[in-house]
């Protein structure tokens, strides 16, 4: 029996992190065992690695290639260690950024060389793709917005990533539409400038059927 994987994307602030524990509890209440993970990381070894990515203080002279490959580091664990192990038991996954973030981040973003960056994903991931991706779509502004109005309501926690111009955000939405367009079927697009709960149902609209026809593992 196969599982299903599902992955949310987007740029920071679209709700990635709000909607994905929303799902995994639909998903649970309906009788689904379903994991849950979140991109650098999801492991021991890819925790340390997030960790160097995004908060270290030695990280502030990382080139975009160290980069491209610590994420993928992280998601080549991640992967082996859990993923297709649950995978093949038949369980759900939910992944909070998977190599569509990759492919926008480092990419567009950072601009490397996008066949460079595709391999590197290749050997990263293998044959373990997302059967779903979760695209949560909102303009750059709402999305500074609403981490202007998180960051108001907690201890400041410097994040390399972060510190980027406004131009490589751009950038990395531009990589966001340009991976949608050309994965149409996969990658569905959810116009998360609605409330939670608009959002919330709409993703649910998607998953309901799928889970009804693919028989995965239940308790
Ligand atoms: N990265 C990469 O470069 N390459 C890769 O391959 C991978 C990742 C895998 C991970 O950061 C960083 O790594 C990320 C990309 C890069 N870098 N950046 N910058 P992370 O894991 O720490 O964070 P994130 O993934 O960027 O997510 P986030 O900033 O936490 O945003 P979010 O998860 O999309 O949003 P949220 O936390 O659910 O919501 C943000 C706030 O808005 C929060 O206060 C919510 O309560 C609020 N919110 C959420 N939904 C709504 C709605 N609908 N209305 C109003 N307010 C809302």
């Amino acid at each position: 029996m196969k599982g299903l994987f599902i992955t949310f994307e987007g740029t920071e602030g679209s709700g990635k992190s709000t909607q994905a524990p929303l799902l995994v509890d639909r998903l649970r209440e309906w009788g689904h065992t379903v994991r849950v993970f979140r991109e650098p990381g999801g492991t021991p070894i890819g925790e340390e690695i997030r960790h160097t990515l995004k908060h270290s203080h030695a990280n502030a002279a990382m080139t975009a290639e160290a980069e491209l490959l610590l994420m993928n580091a992280s998601r080549a664990q991640l992967v082996r260690e859990v993923i297709r192990p649950a995978l093949a038991r038949g369980e759900v996954i939910v992944c909070d950024r998977f190599y569509d973030s990759t492919t926008a981040y480092q990419g567009y973003g950072r601009q490397l060389d996008l066949t460079t960056v595709r391999h590197v994903i290749d050997l990263a991931v293998g044959p373990t793709r997302p059967d779903l991706t979760f695209f949560l779509k909102v303009p750059l502004a709402l999305s500074e917005e609403r981490l202007r109005s998180r960051q108001a309501t907690m201890p400041f926690i410097r994040d390399r990533i972060e510190e980027a111009d406004r131009a490589f955000f751009e950038r990395v939405a531009q990589g966001y539409d340009a991976a949608a367009a050309a994965e149409p079927k996969r990658i569905q697009i959810i116009n998360a400038s609605g409330t939670v709960a608009e959002i919330q149902s709409a993703i649910w609209r998607i998953v309901a059927p799928l889970v009804a026809t693919r028989g995965v593992q239940t308790w």
